[in-house]
């Protein structure tokens, strides 16, 4: 065919895939007006489910077609709970060919009644699978050990084939830190993903609500009917629905994958979208709504278990810091030489922060320890920060890509993390750190993530590992280093104030 056109990335992040007009058909979606309890909308194949036709029940009070136990239970929750709430219940709806069960979401236009044929297979003691896969993973002393146990528990309590957990990066790609495979699954461990293979909103959408299951990926929608609200006049907002129906993008994704079914857990740390425990499974996987609901659950308990140890480690690391830090401040306000107290001593500065040198400037003279550029090249490159610093702090991990010249010293400052510890002059104390040559392996050329076919958006066909070289790149500098950087710029602008302070008293 033709060449690929260039595709514009961000028509992912506007596809609205929370009005997709349609369900995935294995179940039933009621809309009812929350004023009456009429029957809305609906979606799905009610004749085999709640033996009515959707124009039998349209307008409909709900009592009339699920019985008057469930519809008085329904009202109860309606008037109890808030917006929001996400309630299972059941029936056996009269009439229909099948038992039943469903979630009933509350929301402000519309309360959503999902229901699905009730499988054999039921979970009865979910909290019981919920509290073996916490025990189970719990031991694990890494985070990475963490996230494998995630993974083994996950693939044992839902069966699924081949179970990872994939990890946000900041620009929002992602990698797979951890997996759990059967026979004759492709291993993607260790591999990257671009940030358009989960477009913003289906990111943001996963925060709020924690599952996503496609247990057949290769299936016709059920249009939603009529297609926009008669009491609202829009399309159904589907944000809280289990049905959702999927992007078409995401399951041409899917099948390209070799993957028929799929369920992924939000990992949600500190209110944002840390990861995600992805399942696959190569046939259609249908789980009920008792395991669904254990899985839920287990999601958000691995995301405060996650929280609390990154927080643990992060405070760990301040706590280091702070020690070194305040022993930097003794010998600073012991010695009128400040190089010779950050430098010259045990602790020194490296010990604050990892880098492979650093160096102090002041008043025109430079003291550097550990691999540095040279004195005149530091002298130049301070000229440049002084400009470019923000709030006298200026971090990067890329530094000849914004500042030519530093492609020449890129072994040993690819990074640097400098603060200005003066206003007027260019003083500076600076870390460097070189460059770290990285293969990146992407499954799959990053470059060809998507195409454009017309209209219509194609995902790539291939998930092969392709590797990328990445140069002039050093080891990012994390949030917690830059706030120890802060922390020491403030300690030493003090020590100059002290020691200003003391000079006019001598006077
Ligand atoms: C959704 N994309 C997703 C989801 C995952 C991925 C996990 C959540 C839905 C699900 O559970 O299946 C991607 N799956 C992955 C990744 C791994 C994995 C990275 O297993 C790694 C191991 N997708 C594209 C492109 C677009 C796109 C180019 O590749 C947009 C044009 C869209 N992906 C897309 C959309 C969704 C999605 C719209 C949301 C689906 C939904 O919830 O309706």
């Amino acid at each position: 065919g033709d060449a690929p056109q260039s595709v514009d990335l961000s028509i992912c992040d506007r596809e609205p895939i929370h009005t997709p007009g349609a369900i995935q058909p294995h179940g039933v979606l009621l809309a009812l007006d929350p004023d009456d309890m009429r029957i809305d909308q609906i979606a799905g194949d009610t004749q085999a489910l709640l033996g009515a036709s959707h124009s039998a029940l349209l307008g409909q009070n709900l009592e009339a077609r699920l019985g008057a136990v469930a519809a008085t239970r329904l009202t109860r929750l309606v008037a109890d709970e808030g917006p929001r709430s996400c309630l299972a219940f059941e029936t056996e709806a009269s009439g229909g060919a099948a038992a039943l069960e469903g979630v009933v979401h509350i929301g402000d236009r519309a309360i959503l009644i999902e229901l699905e044929p009730r499988r054999d297979d039921v979970e009865r003691d979910p909290l019981g699978l919920v509290q073996k896969m916490l025990a189970a993973s719990a031991p694990a002393e890494t985070i990475e050990a963490y996230a494998e146990a995630i993974t083994r528990e996950t693939a044992k309590a839902t069966g699924f084939d081949h179970v990872m957990v994939y990890r946000f990066l900041p620009d929002g790609s992602g990698s797979v830190i951890a997996e759990t495979a059967a026979e004759g699954c492709d291993s993607y461990l260790g591999l990257r993903f671009p940030a358009s293979d989960i477009p913003q909103q289906a990111r943001k959408l996963y925060v709020t609500n924690w599952l996503r299951v496609i247990p057949d990926a290769r299936y016709t929608p059920a249009p939603i009917e009529p297609a926009l609200s008669p009491s609202t006049g829009r399309p159904l907002d589907l944000s809280c629905s289990i049905l959702r129906s999927v992007s078409p993008v995401h399951l041409r994704y899917l099948a390209n994958m070799g993957v028929r079914a799929s369920m992924s857990l939000s990992i949600v740390v500190g209110g944002e979208l840390f990861g995600l425990v992805a399942c696959h499974h190569r046939t259609p996987h249908f789980l009920d709504l008792r395991r669904r609901a254990a899985c839920e659950l287990f999601a958000q308990m691995i995301s405060l278990e996650f929280q609390s140890r990154l927080e643990g480690e992060t405070a760990k690391r301040r706590m280091r810091a702070g020690e070194v830090q305040s022993r930097l401040v003794g010998a600073m306000s012991g010695r009128g030489d400040l190089a010779g107290a950050l430098l010259g001593g045990q602790p020194n500065l490296l010990d604050l922060i990892e880098a492979d040198g650093c160096a102090v400037c002041i008043e025109g003279e430079c003291v550097t320890l550990g691999r540095t550029p040279s004195a005149a090249q530091i002298g130049a490159l301070v000229g440049w920060i002084h400009e470019h610093a923000q709030q006298g702090v200026l971090a990067t991990d890329r530094l000849p890509l914004s500042y030519a010249p530093a492609e020449a010293y890129c072994d040993v400052a690819s990074g640097v993390l400098a603060i200005a510890v003066s206003r007027a002059p260019k003083d500076y104390v600076l870390f460097f750190r070189g460059e770290l040559r990285q293969v990146v392996r992407w499954a799959g050329n990053p470059a060809k993530a998507v195409e454009a076919d017309g209209e219509t958006l194609t995902p790539r066909a291939s998930f092969e590992a392709w590797e990328e070289t990445v140069r002039l790149q050093s080891r990012a500098w994390s949030d917690t280093e830059i706030e120890i950087a802060r922390s020491l710029r403030s300690s030493i602008l003090e020590v100059f104030v002290h020691a200003l302070d003391l000079a006019l008293r001598e006077r």
